[in-house]
């Protein structure tokens, strides 16, 4: 189906705020050995065996490896400056990169890898030089802390040494653009906030990416996290702008906007659909519009964005509760045993609510509509989904307990504050089973905490979970990250799991907004 003519404005509009990427030249620092300790997350260690100075002139041949640590997460291009050893190269160099964001991606083998997303994410090389001495860069962009070099052949006759490695860094983030914290923020706090600022400044490429390892695409439940985290921190508005016009460009037949998109070879909405990313559109226009009050963004987008929301309320079923076909139609987290329909009812009331703020300050026609829907649908939400005898939200044909459940439903504001509190008391006491798996889930938890009117211990668990992430060696935060299963990963792996994940960046908008 072509798109329509507003869509390719859009998409213009989008194309005119393409960033320019700011580059630094990092050279590797140590040269390490990984060992087993089975102490230390994935089982795995880095030892250092020297300066990487001190190291290169050493030669290698057939069967050599080495490892180098770069020191800090880098997103960007590799370049290896390779001389020969010995005799006259008589034969080609052939040699394997293996790039790891983990130390355990560059000590398991990618081979034994077995898991539901695709190898092709693992990131190896195997390259052919025929000309020593050569200074090669590599086109492929890396996201990656360590990497291994295996020396498959040279010659009998001459091997081969490393002048130089660098990594050429990508990013649309301006880290000049950071303000310190304040002296009071403690030190925990400040190693958090220094690790989500680093984590949304290597996501930021040409638009707001999920991880620059994996998916490296736009996806529209990510963005709404990072652009909030950008507010208190980059302040790159066009970057949201322009994603936000990027979405509004790839709508389908419906107007629904897809979850993720895609921007090479040219722009291309994915065929993934889940209620709540596409619901986030109107979140993201209001929070964008808050952030900047530009009032032509609202109008040129608030039909779009309205759209979403009236493409979920076909799905209430006679008592105003949403129901789904399958139990993916939102994504709420990446726990599989998770019902999704209690939390994906709060979602809608979240955003019909900030669509009503818009709709009020614009004077737009919808506000009573969305006015009476909203009480519509928080009555339901008492009436069916709240289980007075347990204090708590159920979910679904089994009545099921989650805590995504209770958190949504705080966000969505269905109880008052002080019922609210207690929802959250009861949810700790009684610890249900389906817990949250992603720090995007966790975000949430924080925000229901604050918003519950529990600052203090919303920064407890803050610390517990990204400071022990920190613990566990996060020079960047998580995709997934469960304290008590920390090889966790949804796909199968732990390996494909990304360690640099945009959507596990906001604790620096907690501390910045709510604590200085
Ligand atoms: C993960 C992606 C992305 C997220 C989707 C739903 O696979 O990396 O961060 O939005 O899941």
């Amino acid at each position: 189906m072509m798109p329509k003519q507003n869509q390719k404005e859009f998409l213009d509009i989008a194309q005119s705020l393409k960033p320019t990427l700011n580059q630094e030249i990092v050279y590797c620092k140590d040269v390490i050995k990984v060992i087993n300790d089975k102490n230390e997350i994935h089982g795995w260690k880095v030892e250092k065996i020297g300066s990487y100075n001190l190291l290169k002139d050493k030669a290698y041949g057939k069967g050599d490896n080495f490892t180098v640590d770069f020191g800090n997460h880098q997103v960007g291009y590799l370049t290896l400056k390779i001389i020969p050893v010995g005799s006259p190269p008589d034969a080609p160099l052939r040699m394997k990169l293996t790039f790891g964001e983990m130390c355990c991606e560059v000590k398991e083998p990618f081979s034994n890898y077995e898991g539901i997303i695709s190898s092709s994410w693992l990131q190896e090389e195997i390259i052919t030089v025929d000309i020593l001495p050569s200074e090669i860069k590599l086109p492929r962009r890396y996201s990656f802390r360590y990497l291994k070099i295996e020396i498959i052949d040279t010659s009998t006759k001459y091997q081969v040494a490393f002048d130089n490695i660098y990594c050429t860094t990508a990013t649309s983030a301006d880290i000049s653009k950071i303000k310190p914290l304040s002296l009071e923020i403690d030190d925990e706090l400040k190693q958090i906030d220094k690790v989500s600022i680093k984590t949304l400044q290597d996501c930021m490429q040409d638009v707001f990416e999920d991880g620059p390892k994996r998916d490296r695409r736009l996806w529209l439940g990510d963005l709404r996290l990072q652009a909030i985290a950008n507010y208190s921190s980059f302040k790159n508005y066009d970057l949201v702008k322009r994603c936000l016009y990027l979405f509004a460009g790839v709508q389908n037949e419906k107007g629904q906007i897809p979850a993720c998109l895609f921007l090479e070879p040219t722009v291309i909405g994915d065929d993934t659909f889940f209620w709540d990313y596409s619901m986030f559109f109107m979140d993201c226009l209001y929070n964008y519009y808050e952030e900047t009050k530009d009032t032509l963004i609202v109008k040129d987008l608030w039909e779009t964005a309205y759209r979403q929301i009236e493409i979920v309320l076909e799905k209430l079923d006679d008592n105003n509760i949403l129901k789904s076909d399958t139990n993916f139609s939102s994504f709420i987290d990446w726990n599989m045993e998770l019902d999704r329909e209690a939390a994906s009812q709060a979602v809608l009331i979240y955003c019909m609510k900030r669509a009503l703020a818009l709709a009020e300050q614009f004077s737009f026609s919808e506000s009573k509509l969305l006015n009476e829907k909203i009480i519509e649908l928080s009555n339901a939400s008492l009436k069916y989904l709240w289980d007075e005898e347990q204090g708590l939200f159920v979910s679904g044909e089994t009545k099921q307990i989650s805590w995504a459940s209770q958190i949504w439903m705080v966000i969505a504001g269905v109880l008052p504050i002080e019922k609210n509190k207690q929802l959250m008391d009861t949810l700790f006491e009684k610890q249900p089973n389906i817990k949250l798996v992603t720090p995007y889930a966790y975000h949430h938890l924080i925000e229901a905490l604050i918003l519950s009117d529990k600052k203090d211990f919303a920064i407890k668990q803050m610390k517990a979970y990204w400071g022990e992430m920190i613990k566990d060696g996060a020079d960047t935060f998580w995709e997934l990250y469960k304290p008590d299963d920390k090889k966790f990963s949804p796909y199968g792996n732990n390996l494909i799991n990304s360690y640099c994940h945009a959507w596990s960046c906001t604790p620096t908008y907690f501390i910045r907004k709510y604590l200085i």
